[in-house]
């Protein structure tokens, strides 16, 4: 069995215990904030879910006291789970595990002054979502126009990830100037690249609402060009994908076969992996705009080529990741072509979560290519399959993951405890159980031609109620009530560990799980692989990836700047 340079240092180097609890109390902020955000916006998916299955609850007056309409929940529901869950989250994971695996020092200040102005951001654009003047949805397309303060808050929240990313960036160069010719640790490899990737992918976004979004709803300019401004919302909107699921992969790949009680399969091939994200994660967007005009068919292909190719990583990370499951459980004892599976510890929450996370992303990522292609996608495109498909994605490999690791990750930044495995697995299993019969009843509405996005209940009781409906309105609306029930188990038990008397530091009593490696990356680059060589320039590769972009979006974005037709907002709401 070769080891990882990580077993050597079961708890790598920190510079003091006083930079080691200021990290851990930033890093619980971000997690706390993140875990505050989905409480808020997953109780509206049930409503939704109910919506789904012909039940309108919004003429209810508490739901009318909170809410003016189904799309002010819609929009503060997207809002708050795919962009502030995921992005605060991420940020307190990602700033927290590079400055571990590298044993820097960080600036704590500057850590603080980040955390704090994305909660501004946060706030000043959450404002406007509860008074319904940003009732946009997600995507806040244009000319659907909301308040500038929406806007502006979220190009603060984005602005300040971009600061997380520099000051990860710049732990990492440190790094690279006090270690010469060494191979970087994995994990740190794993978020550096992450976050590069994220550096690339916000540009369209950030021009988006930077340079049209905010002076139009400001007043300054008259119109704004609605086309123009999707294609950049959808630059950084499918990369942000991989933005909120390289940081589960990165608990797949790094934590999880310790949990197993395995090791990792290949570091050079994890570190190939996140190369191929970084590279490939963004000159795909046009796979959501095959419907629109005025975009060439010629690139609409070459993006749906690109995306069938930014699936290979994805499928390695699931041979390499089986592969460690394998090797833990025939150590367990495990037998036969399928009977191995049966040795995992399946009633352990952080254990179980992640593979059930992973489980779901098979179906996920399968459907995922039928959006892509575009034989297919007249069929699917905005319909209920769509929401089907992103709540085994997002909703469920990110969301679960993340659920999970705050299994360990809160004992470990707070020295509580998890007060119990059972309730956790619980929720665990049931939140599984829910999506899985959440997308089966979405997808298959999807088939059936019902749209997402659309008050259905609502709607003149001849034109949804179709009998080969029935069904899937009942799976739909089952599946809501299972995630309230998993939600409620959820937040029960985060909310009492985390209300619970710390008992140590955490180090001991939860340390970071690091696994064994079955093949290393080393330790120095001149004995390293020639992949390994090859990958660690992450740098050159992250200059690569920007001209990737550049000559994928340039030409459709140059047309369309070149025609723009500016038009002006409407408010719907
Ligand atoms: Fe997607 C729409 C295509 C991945 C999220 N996607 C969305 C939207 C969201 C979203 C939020 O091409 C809605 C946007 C909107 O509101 O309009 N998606 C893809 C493709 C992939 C993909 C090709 N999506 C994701 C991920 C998401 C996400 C990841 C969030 C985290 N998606 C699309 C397209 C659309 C779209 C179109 C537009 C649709 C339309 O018409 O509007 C691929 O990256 C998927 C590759 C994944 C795989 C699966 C690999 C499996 C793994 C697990 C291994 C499991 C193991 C367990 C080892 C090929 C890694 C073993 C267990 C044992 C016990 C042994
Ligand atoms: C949309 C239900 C949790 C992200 C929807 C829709 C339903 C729904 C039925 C479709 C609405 C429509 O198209 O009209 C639920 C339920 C949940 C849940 C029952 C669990 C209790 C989550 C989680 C995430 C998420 C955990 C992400 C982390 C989204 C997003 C949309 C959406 C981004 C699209 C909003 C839009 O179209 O603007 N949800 N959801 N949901 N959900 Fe969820």
């Amino acid at each position: 069995r070769s080891r990882s340079p990580h077993d050597a240092r079961v708890l790598p180097t920190v510079p003091d215990t006083a930079q080691l609890a200021g990290l851990k109390r930033v890093t619980q902020y971000y997690v706390v904030t993140a875990f505050l955000a989905l409480l808020i916006g997953v109780l509206l998916g049930p409503l939704q879910a109910l919506n789904y299955a012909g039940i309108d609850l919004y003429d209810n007056p508490i739901v009318k006291a909170l809410l003016k309409s189904y799309y002010q929940g819609l929009s503060l529901h997207g809002v708050l789970n795919a962009l502030v869950f995921t992005q605060f989250f991420i940020s307190g994971w990602m700033l927290y595990l590079p400055a571990r695996d590298l044993g820097v020092r960080l600036n704590l200040r500057f850590a603080w002054f980040t955390y704090l102005l994305m909660t501004a951001g946060l706030l000043t654009a959450a404002l406007p979502l509860l008074l319904n003047k940003a009732t946009l949805l997600y995507t806040f397309y244009p000319p659907m126009e909301g308040s500038p303060f929406f806007y502006i808050g979220a190009a603060v929240m984005v602005g300040s990830s971009l600061l997380v990313a520099g000051q990860v960036i710049a732990a990492w160069f440190h790094w690279k100037r006090q270690h010469p010719g060494q191979v970087t640790p994995l994990v740190a490899f794993m978020c550096v690249a992450t976050w590069m990737m994220w550096t690339v992918a916000s540009l369209g976004l950030v021009g988006e609402v930077v340079l049209m979004l905010i002076p139009w709803s400001l007043g300054w300019v008259g119109g704004v060009d609605p086309l123009l401004a999707k294609t950049l919302f959808w630059w950084t909107g499918h990369a942000i994908v991989y933005f909120w699921v390289l940081p589960a992969y990165i608990v797949w790949y790094a934590f999880l076969p310790r949990h197993a009680g395995g090791r990792i399969a290949s570091e050079p091939l994890i570190r190939l992996t996140f190369v191929l994200f970084l590279l490939n994660s963004t000159p795909v967007g046009l796979h959501h705009q095959y419907a629109d005009p005025n975009v060439s068919n010629f690139w609409k292909t070459i993006h749906m080529f690109l995306t069938f190719l930014v699936a290979v990583p994805s499928l390695l990370t699931a041979f390499s990741v089986a592969a460690s499951l394998e090797d833990a459980a025939r150590a367990r004892g495990g037998r036969g072509l399928f009977g191995w599976m049966l040795k995992l510890p399946w009633g352990q929450p952080a254990f179980s979560a992640s593979v059930l996370a992973m489980v779901s992303f098979i179906l996920g990522g399968a459907g995922g290519i039928v959006n892509a292609s575009a034989a297919f996608s007249p069929v699917v495109h905005n319909t209920a399959w769509i929401p089907g498909h992103f709540h085994i994605t997002v909703g469920t490999a990110t969301t679960l993951t993340f659920m999970g690791v705050s299994f360990w990750l809160i004992p470990h930044l707070t020295g509580k405890r998890l007060p119990s495995v059972k309730l956790a697995s619980a929720a665990v299993w049931s939140w599984f159980t829910g999506m899985m019969v959440f997308a089966l009843g979405m997808h298959w509405q999807g088939l059936l031609g019902v749209p997402r996005r659309t008050q259905i209940s609502a709607a003149a009781q001849d034109v949804y109620r179709d009998m080969n409906l029935k069904i899937p309105e009942m799976l739909t609306g089952i599946s809501g009530m299972i995630l309230l029930v998993s939600a409620a188990l959820f937040f029960y038990v985060l909310f009492r560990m985390l209300l619970s008397p710390r008992q140590d530091d955490g180090e001991l009593s939860s340390p970071l799980p690091y696994s064994e490696v079955i093949s290393p990356a080393g330790e120095t680059l001149s004995a390293a692989a020639p992949l390994v060589r090859a990958t660690e320039p992450l740098l050159a590769l992250w200059v690569l990836a920007l001209v990737l972009v550049l000559m994928m979006y340039g030409p459709v974005v140059g047309k369309l700047i070149s025609q723009a037709q500016l038009v002006p907002g409407w408010r719907l709401y």
